[in-house]
């Protein structure tokens, strides 16, 4: 079976997604910073799947710790990579911000995911397959106040999305955007910096999980070659637009 590359693995929809491709017996590659986390899940999916996992702790955006991974698991026939490390952090004004929020959510969101991109795309069209599917946001189409720097991260990816569509035409390469509203993993947790905070951000709401990501993920991998699944926003049924939630409490 061809291999997968997840960045991000170690949580939220990067978890799930390997979780999910582990359960279609694709081979998994799964990278994050934190190693005991992605040493488990590595563990598990492959004795529980049966298949060959995996892992290598890394910072993506540091483009050695990526340009190592490119040379040491290059040679795999990776013909699916999910850039999924992603995070925000903090929801102050710009006026007011901590500029060093600021360059870890553009070096991850947006660096990293070209870094990656960049390592492992060659020798996809070398083979004459392979699909990259982003994890872009609903704030990566519509702008929400305090959320200026992570929304234009976002924003970026659906650039980078169809900018990097373009440059494969003629190619077998598909490139998909995926965009998800509310997703309760620990982004919120990331962002705010606080579990409790993070709590109230799903209060009285049904938000989507980690696994409803996953399972749309595999279901635009699993279309026809000649598909390219090219942007896909999902909300909660709860959610109608960013900041529009349906609470019963
Ligand atoms: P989590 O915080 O649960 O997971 C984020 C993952 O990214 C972790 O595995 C983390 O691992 C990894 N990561 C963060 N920074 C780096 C880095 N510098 N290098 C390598 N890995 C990194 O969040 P989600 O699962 O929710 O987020 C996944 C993606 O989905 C992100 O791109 C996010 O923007 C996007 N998204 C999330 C939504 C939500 O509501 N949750 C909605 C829309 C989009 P580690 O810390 O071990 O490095
Ligand atoms: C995460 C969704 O609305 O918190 O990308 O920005 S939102």
């Amino acid at each position: 079976m061809a291999w997968a590359l997840i960045t991000g693995a170690s949580a939220g929809i990067g978890a799930a997604t390997a979780e999910a491709l582990a359960e279609k017996k694709w081979d998994l590659l799964l990278t994050a910073r934190r190693e005991d986390r992605l040493a488990h899940l590595s563990q598990r999916l492959s004795s529980q799947h049966k298949i060959k996992c995996e892992h290598v702790a890394l910072d993506v955006r540091l483009k050695s710790d990526v340009d190592r991974l490119a040379a040491e698991h290059g040679p795999k026939s990776i013909e699916l990579l999910v850039n999924n490390a992603g995070l925000a952090k903090g929801i102050d004004k710009v006026f007011a911000a901590d500029t060093d929020d600021w360059d870890v959510m553009i070096d991850t969101n947006i660096k990293g995911l070209l870094y990656m991109t960049r390592a492992f795309l060659p020798a996809m069209m070398e083979r004459g397959r392979g699909h990259i599917v982003n994890l872009g946001s609903v704030a990566g189409r519509w702008t929400y106040p305090s959320g200026a720097v992570y929304c234009a991260s976002k924003f970026a990816v659906r650039a980078l999305t169809e900018g990097l569509r373009m440059d494969l035409l003629g190619t077998p390469i598909r490139v998909t955007n995926i965009e998800p509203g509310m997703v309760e993993t620990e982004f919120s947790e990331v962002r705010l910096g606080s579990r409790e905070r993070a709590k109230t951000v799903y209060k009285g709401m049904q938000p989507l999980t980690a696994r409803d990501v996953a399972e749309t993920i595999v279901w635009c991998v699993e279309r026809p070659p000649h598909v390219n699944i090219q942007e896909l926003v999902l909300f909660p049924t709860d959610q109608a637009a960013i900041g529009m939630a349906h609470r019963r409490d």
